[in-house]
């Protein structure tokens, strides 16, 4: 069988499916011991440099769960190192950028993305896609909201203010900002799906911080300018933010073929706020793998029966798996998923 015709790749293409698919956000790393294992004294950033460890990474959770698809094991800020910006990503903080943008001058040192400052990306693609066989691989990457705000910022933030403070003071330095980060990151995810990924997806994890008129006015001509690069490749894109509940209608204007939704909002309302066209991703909370079995089945068959409003259904967590999950919570939430009649 070809990635194309996996359940996955038919889930997110509207098409009927013999098992709901079920993948994880983070599902490589962070709660796996074997992952703890080969990162041991290798800093994150280097390990996404080097092919033989991203294979290895990104293939543990297909190994061990049997998920319907793999994810890139990678950051969204990688393709942001790779034009020269001076970052790294610090264990327990996350990316951290020495010289943070705040100026016009600073934003013209953000230069375009060519294939040739990634070739390890491009490498572990090819190598993964061998591997994975008929596995579907999903590239990603960062939207423009949430790369600007790390690097606004200088680093992780729980308010963005300081990226909200130049939306609303500066909007041409703004756009000129997001304009060049929505050029890096349709770069970044045509050269992953032109090196075999089988789907796209966009994380915009931190947008859920803005109004919905402002996602119009700021965010969406950004990020509909990278759904559109995207359209003519053969590949599912999947559009993904946190607490976005009330941006739904409008991620989904931005053009993508899946919307990905948080735990706040139940998959069948989800449903109408996105309108026909679309399939959904999502949603059990994270958090609910923390609690005893029993609450896992009956949360996660509740979001199936919810999932069933929706034109096409993924399975997934509402964000990241949490680093102290049981790995063995996450195996048998997978079978039950795969055991679940379509109807
Ligand atoms: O399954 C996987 O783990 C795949 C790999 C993956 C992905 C998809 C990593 C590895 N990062 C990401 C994407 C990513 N990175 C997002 C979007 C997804 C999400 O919302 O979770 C975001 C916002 C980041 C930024 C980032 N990188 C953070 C969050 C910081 C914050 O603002 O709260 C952190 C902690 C990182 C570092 C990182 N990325 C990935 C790993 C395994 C780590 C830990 C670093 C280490 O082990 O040294």
């Amino acid at each position: 069988m070809n990635p194309a015709d996996s359940m996955f790749i038919r889930a997110c293409r509207r098409r009927p499916v013999e098992h709901i698919p079920v993948w994880y956000m983070r599902q490589a790393g962070r709660s796996l011991p074997e992952y703890r294992a080969v990162r041991e004294g290798v800093p994150m950033l280097t390990a996404c440099a080097t092919p033989d460890l991203v294979v290895e990474i990104t293939m543990q959770p297909v190994r061990r769960y049997g998920v319907d698809a793999a994810i890139f094991f990678s950051d969204i800020v990688v393709p942001l190192k790779a034009i020269g910006v001076d970052l790294d990503i610090k264990p327990g903080v996350g990316p951290v950028v020495a010289r943070p943008i705040r100026t016009e001058d600073d934003v013209k040192t953000l230069r375009a993305l060519q294939p040739d400052d990634v070739p390890y990306v491009t490498e572990s693609v090819r190598l993964l896609v061998k591997e994975l066989g008929e596995v579907p691989l999903i590239g990603f990457a960062g939207a423009p909201f949430t790369l600007a705000s790390y690097l606004i910022e200088g680093g992780p933030s729980k308010n963005h203010d300081r990226t909200k403070a130049m939306m609303y003071g500066r909007p041409d330095l703004w756009h000129a900002l997001m304009a060049r980060l929505a050029d890096i990151t349709l770069a970044y995810l045509r050269l992953q799906a032109e090196a075999g990924a089988s789907a796209l997806q966009l994380f915009d994890s931190w947008v859920g911080a803005v109004a919905p008129e402002d996602y119009r006015a700021f965010v969406l001509p950004h990020t509909s300018r990278i759904f559109a690069g995207l359209a003519d490749l053969d590949v599912p894109r999947i559009h993904f933010g946190v607490g976005t509940g009330e941006l739904l209608g409008l991620l989904a204007e931005a053009g993508a073929d899946v919307i990905g939704v948080d735990w706040r909002v139940p998959l069948d309302r989800a449903a109408e706020r996105v309108g026909p066209g679309k399939a959904l991703q999502g949603n059990l909370d994270p958090a609910v793998l923390l609690a005893p079995w029993e609450v896992v089945e009956s949360r996660a068959r509740a979001v199936v029966e919810r999932g069933r409003a929706a034109e096409g259904h993924v399975f997934n967590l509402g964000h990241g798996v949490l680093p102290s999950t049981d790995p063995d919570q996450l195996a048998r939430l997978t079978d039950l998923i795969h055991q679940i009649p379509v109807r």
